[in-house]
């Protein structure tokens, strides 16, 4: 399926169209063939109607990421074809869904971190951020690895490699300065760098290929230059995010005390759409990510050890602590990261770059939701 996609070069959004048709009448016809809803079936009927509407969208204001849609129709195609074959049992109790869904329950375990390696300005570049696209969909073949400046503050750099294997033996593809980053917190979503602009409250979004600053807007509020950023690391006051569900800004605010602030980002515009307030003091965590929606927090236990601590679910405004153990080669954590796309973690660890795996629990204890 993907190298079919990537066989489409020119934008044809009329066979893109045709297309979703095909698998909403598909879908329809497997949703009429069960004996009452099916989750699995009910998502992915969602998920076409909204790839149908995120189409219609394109079609106007950003055709360039027709790739984009059509992987993620390769995607749901696959999907289709699964539930089809299973139609008695598309989902076999215990099992658990697969990336991009967000039909399993919260984190329950986290493996030992992979040590993909040193970052590629050596032992002295001991803050930063590294990881693949987060966008859901993107091409996961690029990685990127940020290092900050020995300063821990000053963000100037941003490196792409073009495969896994490129990284590992430092083959890079592009090195793009950027002027200027703050902190840790940068992500890549969509191929563009979002990111906290220097000594500002102001949030970026950063083209590497066209090597500038596409949109810079205030993030209101927003507490800057070293007031409420993490333990371990700092001027991470602004900690972009993103998940199965978009783009997040994790903050906090004067008006907050400190506490931990979560908005939901347009990644076009940067315009906060929506905004949450919990009850975890920021500067006592060591980091966060979100996952479905759902913020999860850490702390230092010791020099070898963090714990996700807390989370807070922006669907209920439910916050709950809980614990579960991640170890760590060394002693701080200068970022913290999800991507939807493999539901891993990437983690920037005084300059190590660490992988590790998500394990979330069953839907509905473990049985499936026929
Ligand atoms: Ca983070």
């Amino acid at each position: 399926m993907e190298k079919a996609g990537l066989a489409y070069i020119e934008l044809d959004f009329e066979l893109l169209k045709l297309e979703i048709r095909e698998m909403e009448a598909l879908i329809l016809q497997l949703k009429s063939s069960m004996n009452g809803t099916n989750a699995v079936v009910e998502t992915l009927y969602q998920e076409i109607r909204n790839i149908s509407i995120m189409v219609n969208q394109l079609e106007v204001y950003d055709k360039n990421n027709v790739l984009v849609i059509r992987r993620e129709i390769a995607a749901l195609k696959e999907k289709l074809e699964d539930c089809e074959k299973n139609q008695m049992d598309p989902m076999p109790p215990g099992s658990v869904p697969g990336n991009g869904t967000c039909l399993h329950g919260p984190i329950v375990d986290i493996s030992k971190p992979l040590v993909v390696q040193l970052n590629y300005n050596g032992v002295s570049y001991i803050y930063g951020g590294w990881g693949r696209d987060s966008l859901f969909g993107a091409d996961q073949n690029i990685h990127w690895v940020s290092p900050l400046d020995t300063n821990g503050r000053t963000l100037y750099y941003v490196r792409t490699y073009n495969t896994y294997n490129d990284l590992l033996i430092y083959n890079h593809n592009l090195d793009v300065r950027v002027s200027s980053g703050q902190g840790s917190g940068m992500i890549m979503f969509n191929k563009s760098m979002y990111f906290n602009y220097y000594s500002s409250r102001d949030l970026c979004k950063y083209n590497p290929q066209l090597n500038k600053i596409e949109t810079r807007i205030t993030l209101p509020n927003a507490a800057y230059n070293n007031r409420f950023s993490y333990s371990s690391s700092a001027y991470q006051d602004i900690d972009m995010a993103a998940d199965e569900e978009g783009l997040w800004a994790i903050y906090s605010t004067e008006e907050q005390a400190g506490n931990i602030v979560i908005s939901r980002i347009d990644p076009i515009s940067l315009v906060v759409q929506k905004t949450w307030i919990t009850g975890q003091y920021k500067p006592a965590a060591s980091n966060a990510f979100m996952v479905c929606g759902v913020l999860y927090v850490t702390r230092t236990i010791n020099i070898k050890t963090e714990e996700i601590f807390y989370m807070y679910d922006t669907k209920t405004g439910k916050e709950e602590w809980f614990s579960i153990i991640l170890e760590k080669p060394k002693e701080n954590v200068q970022s913290l990261s999800y991507n939807p796309n493999d539901q891993k973690l990437y983690m920037y660890n005084d300059g190590l770059l660490l992988m590790y795996v998500l394990t979330f629990k069953p839907p509905q204890g473990g049985k499936s939701q026929i």
